[in-house]
């Protein structure tokens, strides 16, 4: 037998075809997610540069190492990068693109070429953004605010646009998954079989096909207002900038949820396969991700309490933003009991697990705080909301990200990591995380505002231990990828399934090859069912 598993016949899809040509134009799921991991972890490390560099200004209360009009410039940057060129396509378009048509038993997604055109106009959208930074970068946050945004002599024009490109690769994504998993299903696979992190890209999937064509219209009309005068959202012609924060909040709080519910994907089957047990219940977490999908919708109100809005709006918007935290609270609780009598693993994708449901449930918490209007007067606009939405998007989503990094990683490459260094990086991210994070609550609550370059001398201990902890994350960081890197290279070889897991992407072989599996599967039972014996499982899950 092949070592990378059963029915290994082929050889697998790395090495079916040779030559930059067969990489950069090849239609195989399974190489345009390698090639999108490839991009996304270039712009984690650039918009993790621009980080390292505003913490370190801010290492003491006056001029550290830049001046105020870069520093306005690198958090626009920043913010852009690690928005729309990370957190949004990274765990879709890596582990989605490869994993998703694994999951379903099927050979590809149902539009290959749309794939592969999502990569370039992905590609042309960090081009474009790049571009602006070098002609002299966007200094509005990420946020784009009018008038601001269309008065400011920056090229927020060039940004508008590339964030609209962006937008078009999102879009063609979220298309491909939904198609794909209404058609490309296995004989047997129902939609109550599917795992569990296929519910959560289709979740996703749908919030992006709604959500992100109003984001890109309106960028593209800030662009037209700030390069033509065009006077949409520019008072001075005649137009709303109010209308602009609904607009933009009408797509960017339903976007973080772009975020959050593939890193509940990926928790789903590292939580049920580290611990061999089904979940709880399957259906609450299946649904609960279409409900977040829904009620994400209704929310971007809390936005915008001090944008003028009278106090019964306040009221339902900050209610039906609590909602949310109601269906995220039932995931917690079903993870939480998934995990009660079975035997656990505390291998590096767990211990990833268990930072991430730390720090989402402190996030969410601080969230309802937030959502609540009287104290958002307090909190709006400093650091406290910082602190909040970091918890969130880098505790929540990018320890999922780690989390799936390493989960996946015998499937995707064949290899094992070192668990050892896993371990410790990942208690290095953590404890770095904690460190950045944490005192930023204490700031904004003490009164330092968001997006300023010099503070109040007694705010100064707090900072040094921000900047500490960024330092150690960074580190943290850079340490998980050279383990990862070295396993590559040097790293034992993984059987089909390290893991033990029951999910249908590791009946195949690891690597798999070109066209996913040899035999067409057939599949007879859920992706969880650790009660079978493996060969049982394997027995209901192939064809003959
Ligand atoms: C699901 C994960 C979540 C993510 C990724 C997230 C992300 C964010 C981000 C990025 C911001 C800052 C936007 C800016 O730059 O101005 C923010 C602000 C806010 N979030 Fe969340 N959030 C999440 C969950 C929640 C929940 C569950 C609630 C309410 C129950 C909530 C309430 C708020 C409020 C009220 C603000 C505005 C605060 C202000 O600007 O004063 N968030 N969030
Ligand atoms: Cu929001």
């Amino acid at each position: 037998m092949d070592p990378r598993g059963v029915g290994a016949t082929h050889p697998d899809y790395m090495r079916a075809e040779s030559g930059v040509r067969s990489w950069l134009l090849t239609k195989d799921h399974k190489r345009i997610a390698l090639m999108f991991y490839g991009a996304v972890i270039t712009f984690l490390m650039l918009g993790g540069i621009f980080a390292l560099i505003l913490r370190t200004e801010l290492l003491t209360p006056e001029t550290t190492i830049i001046d105020p009009m870069t520093y306005n410039q690198m958090f626009t940057l920043h913010g852009v990068t690690m928005v729309w060129l990370f957190l949004i396509p990274s765990i879709p378009a890596v582990f989605g693109n490869f994993v998703l048509p694994l999951m379903l038993g099927a050979k590809d997604l149902a539009f290959p070429r749309i794939n592969l055109a999502s990569f370039y106009v992905y590609v042309a959208s960090a081009i474009i953004i790049l571009t602006a930074m070098v002609l002299g970068g966007a200094d509005t946050g990420w946020t784009f605010y009018v008038p601001y945004s269309s008065t400011s002599p920056t090229a927020v024009t060039w940004m508008g646009i590339g964030i609209f490109v962006n937008g078009v690769s999102s879009i063609m994504t979220a298309l491909n998954f939904v198609v794909t998993t209404h058609t490309l299903r296995a004989q047997g696979l129902r939609w109550h079989r599917l795992p569990l992190f296929v519910w959560a890209i289709y979740g996703t999937s749908i919030i992006i096909l709604f959500a992100t064509p109003v984001l890109g219209l309106s960028l593209l009309l800030v662009a037209a207002d700030h390069g033509l005068g065009l006077g949409i959202f520019d008072p001075r012609y005649g137009g709303d900038p109010v209308l602009f924060q609904h607009l933009f909040w009408f797509y960017s709080h339903p976007a973080v949820y772009i975020m959050i519910l593939p890193s509940f994907a990926v928790i789903s089957e590292v939580v049920c396969t580290f611990s061999q047990r089904p979940p709880a219940s399957y259906r609450a977490i299946a649904y609960s991700s279409l409900g977040i999908a829904f009620i994400g919708f209704f929310t971007w109100g809390h936005h915008m309490f001090v944008a003028g809005m009278s106090e019964w709006d306040a009221g339902v918007f900050g209610g039906l933003s609590m909602f949310v935290a109601i269906f995220s609270a039932i995931k917690v609780f079903t993870w939480v009991a998934t995990l009660r009598g079975g035997s656990i693993a505390f291998s590096t994708p767990m211990l990833y697990f268990l930072w991430f449901l730390f720090l989402f449930v402190f996030g969410g918490m601080t969230g309802v705080a937030v959502a609540t209007q009287s104290l958002d007067v307090h909190w709006h606009d400093g650091y406290f909301v910082v602190a909040h939405f970091h918890f969130i998007m880098v505790g929540g989503a990018l320890t999922a990200f780690l989390a799936a990094a390493h989960y996946w990683f015998p499937k995707m490459f064949g290899k094992l990591y070192d668990e050892r260094v896993g371990l410790l990086t990942s208690v290095a991210v953590f404890i770095g995380f904690v460190f950045t994070f944490l005192p930023q609550f204490l700031l904004g609550n003490a009164g330092m505002p968001r997006r300023y370059y010099s503070y109040p001398p007694h705010f100064q201990w707090l900072n040094v231990l921000s900047t500490g902890g960024a330092w150690l994350l960074g580190a943290g960081l850079i340490l998980a990828l050279i383990n990862l890197v070295v396993a590559l290279k040097w790293g034992r070889r993984a059987g089909p399934n390290p893991w033990g897991s029951r999910s249908f992407e590791w009946i195949t072989s690891s690597p798999p090859s070109k066209h996913n599996f040899d035999v067409t599967p057939i599949i007879e039972r859920t992706p969880y069912d650790y009660h079978l014996s493996e060969e049982d499982a394997r027995a209901r899950s192939r064809a003959s």
